[in-house]
């Protein structure tokens, strides 16, 4: 799927062939051109009845997208192609993004619009000097161009390498254990809309300190890890884009930029490329299948479990971050009460994938990582399900790792339709359909496996009324999280459940009893009592199987 476009370079390679072959150009010559074709060579849609009908597709360039939907796969033709392949009824529709992917001008355009490492540091170290007392940013290692003192492409292009670097967000006046939520981008250094969503989540947290009530309790008490880049040697590459003398697909890297396993083929392409496939170099269960051992495959796993930079230190940061909650045994569950979250964004296909990847038998904590990816997926309207049994086996992958290690709940998001949409997208499309899931991920940090079974607080609203009255009024709805009747909701002033001195209120239920999956609980509160100034009230409710769920804020200011 997702490794689709890649096909266009090796694809233009073929058709390129294909024209010159002396019996085809002659074909071409006795052909009428079509206008309504464009010239050259263009993307279109074969639209099939049955799977089994692409077997009759050899010999053209039928990429690796397959629309299962909609029932069509996407190949690079040219107007000859294109007869002959109506002649033997088939139905064909020009693609036009992927024709306009063909062209190099038009992908380096797109390419321009997005943040490169050295910009993406830039913003991280801006954001950091403006809010240095919930910041922090976190230099974990160096990359391997880095380490090795500077590396040169083939092509002669020359790198320093990178520091490998997370931002750490949390409030450091309020300190002790804090429940954690790692987020990681860019692993694939072509996925790159997922260092704009990972450097919005930054945004949305730095900038909603103090002005979203729910921002400003996560900032407090949890940490927010962030690393916008795991791969920026690669993502370097990427950067290189498609100009000559190659006019094609530097932007296809995918992996590192180790070259010291023996591939030299350059410029990259979707079927070769030199680099360790990052996301098959992990630790956990290294080379179990789903990955390859030849140097220029895109699933190269490198030569050793964790062999990579990249990999090690990130390991080593996510250890030193998360403590581990799950037995050593294959088949050992971590308890339900374990804490953190972690968060892989790749791109694309509009997935939440969660453990195992490396089998298909289920992962001990199945039931309840399905739960939170069933979770994220009413929300960015993705599907949920394991990448083993719904995609492909691989082995050595972050989520693995991170839940296989640690135990912690884990996911891997797919997100958007193309590794390369109009920048446009991410504030239009991307962002909107992901925010709620990964501040969901961030809210429920403390105890996912068990707070995904608890009550959303939605919609919360506090409207003084009279003088030193506010009637407070939220929606406790369980619906997503199980579908219990809910047991009852409380809230609480400036102190969560998890701070000494927390004090519950209760919640009424609006229509006189408790007794639906979705309620409305209400309160009077009484602000005499409270300090003027801002104020936060924590709203939660509780099913009746006592299922708690996360918390829900809103402020409340008292003149
Ligand atoms: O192949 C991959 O690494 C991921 N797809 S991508 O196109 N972004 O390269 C899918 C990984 C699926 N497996 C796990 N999440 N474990
Ligand atoms: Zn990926």
């Amino acid at each position: 799927m997702k490794k689709s476009i890649l096909w266009l370079v090796a694809g233009l390679v073929v058709v390129m062939l294909a024209v010159a072959l002396p019996g085809l150009a002659a074909r071409a010559q006795a052909d009428a051109p079509d206008s309504s074709l464009p010239g050259g060579t263009f993307a279109v849609r074969i639209y099939y009845n049955e799977i089994s009908d692409l077997d009759n597709l050899n010999g053209y360039d039928v990429w690796e997208y397959n629309n299962l939907k909609e029932r069509y796969v996407l190949a690079s033709m040219t107007q000859d192609g294109y007869y002959q392949l109506a002649q033997q009824g088939w139905r064909m529709e020009v693609d036009e993004e992927g024709t306009n992917m063909l062209n190099p001008a038009y992908v380096d355009a797109l390419l321009d619009e997005y943040r490169t490492v050295d910009q993406l540091y830039a913003d991280m170290d801006a954001i950091h000097a403006a809010n240095p007392t919930i910041t922090e940013i976190v230099d974990y290692g160096d990359s391997y161009c880095k380490s090795i003192g500077g590396c040169v492409t083939p092509g002669g292009d020359a790198q320093a390498g990178y520091d490998l670097r997370a931002m750490r967000i949390t409030n450091q006046a309020i300190t002790g254990d804090k429940p954690a939520f790692f987020l990681m981008a860019n692993i694939h250094a072509r996925e790159i809309t997922t260092p704009e969503l990972a450097m919005r989540m930054i945004d949305w947290l730095v900038n909603g300190y103090n002005t979203n009530a729910d921002a400003t309790w996560i900032v407090d008490y949890h940490e927010v890890w962030v690393v916008p880049s795991v791969n920026p040697d690669g993502r370097w590459i990427v950067d290189l884009g498609t100009q000559p003398p190659y006019n094609n697909g530097r932007w296809t890297q995918r992996k590192n930029a180790n070259r010291s396993d023996g591939c030299n083929s350059w410029p990259p392409n979707g079927f070769s490329q030199y680099g360790i496939d990052l996301n098959r170099n992990h630790s956990f269960m290294w080379n179990s299948g789903g990955s390859s051992g030849q140097p220029c495959n895109l699933e190269f796993r490198g030569s050793s479990a964790a062999s990579e930079m990249e990999v090690a230190q990130l390991e080593t940061l996510v250890k030193s971050i998360i403590p581990d909650q799950r037995g050593p045994g294959i088949t050992d569950p971590a308890p339900l009460t374990a804490t953190g979250i972690f968060i892989t964004m790749h791109s694309y296909s509009e997935l939440v994938l969660w453990p195992w990847g490396f089998t298909t038998s289920p992962a001990p904590n199945k039931v309840n990582l399905q739960k939170i990816g069933d979770k994220f997926a009413t929300y960015n309207g993705y599907t949920s399900c394991q990448p083993s049994i719904c995609l492909y086996d691989t082995s050595g992958t972050s989520d693995d790792f991170a839940y296989g290690e640690l135990g912690v709940a884990s996911f891997t998001f797919e997100v958007g339709t193309s590794f390369m949409p109009p920048y446009s997208q991410i504030d239009s499309i991307q962002w909107p359909d992901n925010a709620p899931a990964l501040q969901y991920a961030a809210r429920i940090a403390r105890m996912p496996y068990k707070l995904v079974e608890g009550p959303d607080s939605r919609n919360l609203s506090a409207t003084p009324f009279a003088p030193n009255q506010v009637f407070l009024r939220a929606e406790l709805n369980d619906t997503q999280n199980g579908g219990q009747v809910i047991k009852f909701g409380f809230y609480s002033i400036d102190k969560p459940y998890w701070v000494a001195g927390f004090s519950p209120h209760a919640l009424y239920p609006r229509d006189g009893s408790y007794n639906t999956s979705n309620e409305v609980g209400a309160a009077v509160i009484d602000t005499s009592g409270l300090t003027p100034g801002r104020h936060i009230i924590y709203v939660h409710a509780m099913d009746v199987n006592n299922n708690l769920g996360p918390a829900s804020a809103i402020f409340l200011d008292v003149p």
